[in-house]
């Protein structure tokens, strides 16, 4: 559907498009757009924009992502629809392999997002070849199926819009685990060691040009920035952020989003 660009929630609803066509093109699933909406709902809480708190997340992430020995990007149908591009670019620049990781895995679907990643510029996807796959035994799901190269031998590991049962077996495997998901109080977002909850379309642009100015530094200042963020104080700031915003909302509810 064409939205008009004048309509008050133009962008929003043009990112409803964008993964509506990505279901239709078989690169999400259908139980992605339910993720979808209960992101956009969280997303007018925190604001529609990133908050101070989120730029600090994503500074210790792109932190962590440069200190990393073997980092991996994890990536599935509704990171694919909303940002292939700007994933790619990011891999690119931090020189991090994309691996395909679908909680939704069909052969078919998988190779479609990968033939999306491949136009948006991609050159090299993990998560396909038979020959290097491997098994997290911990899970039962589709997302145990890994690749040797990527996720099964990585020590961080980039994984937005991620399910909780798959991060805990992550960190049940000594690795760092790094997420993007609008809801602070997921099992994801509780698990992970960073948790950028902001929306993935403003994340990763963000963390290309973080990544520029950071990658200026040395070792020993990203691990500074590293090592001084604590995940739970910046889960807490989020949720403060939001019951804030709650709170003056409740007073001003009837005057507008605008005001506040
Ligand atoms: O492509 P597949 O098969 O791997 O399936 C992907 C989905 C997302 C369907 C699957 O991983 C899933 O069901 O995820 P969940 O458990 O619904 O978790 C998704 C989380 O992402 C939720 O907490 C949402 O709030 C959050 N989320 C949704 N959209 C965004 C988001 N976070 C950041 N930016 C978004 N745009």
């Amino acid at each position: 559907m064409a939205i008009p660009n004048d309509h008050p929630r133009a962008q929003s609803l043009k990112i409803r498009e964008q993964i509506i066509e990505g279901m239709h093109n078989n690169i999400v699933a259908e139980a992605g757009l339910i993720a979808h909406g209960r992101g956009e709902a969280f997303d007018y809480l925190i604001g529609e924009e990133s908050p101070t708190y989120a730029i600090e997340q994503q500074d210790a992430a792109v932190a962590l992502l440069l200190t990393a020995e073997k980092p991996v990007f994890s990536v599935n149908g509704n990171v694919t629809a909303l940002c292939a591009a700007e994933v790619v670019e990011f891999s690119e620049l931090l020189n991090v392999p994309i691996e395909i990781n679908l909680f939704y895995r069909r052969e078919e679907r998988a190779k479609i997002v990968a033939e999306k990643l491949v136009e948006s510029g991609a050159k090299n996807i993990l998560g396909l070849d038979p020959e290097f796959q491997t098994i997290i035994t911990e899970l039962s799901h589709s997302r145990r199926i890994v690749d040797k190269r990527g996720i099964h031998s990585a020590d961080v590991v980039f994984v937005p819009l991620e399910d909780g049962d798959r991060t805990m077996a992550l960190r049940k495997m000594g690795k760092q685990v790094i997420t993007v998901d609008l809801n602070p109080i997921s099992r994801t977002s509780v698990w992970s060691n960073i948790t950028i909850v902001n929306n993935i379309i403003r994340t990763i642009p963000e963390m290309i040009s973080t990544a520029k100015e950071l990658q200026k530094m040395n070792q020993k200042e990203l691990l500074e920035i590293v090592n001084s963020f604590d995940n739970n104080k910046s889960l807490r700031e989020s949720l403060e952020h939001i019951s804030d915003r709650l709170d003056k909302l409740a007073r001003v509810a009837l005057d507008g989003l605008e005001k506040i």
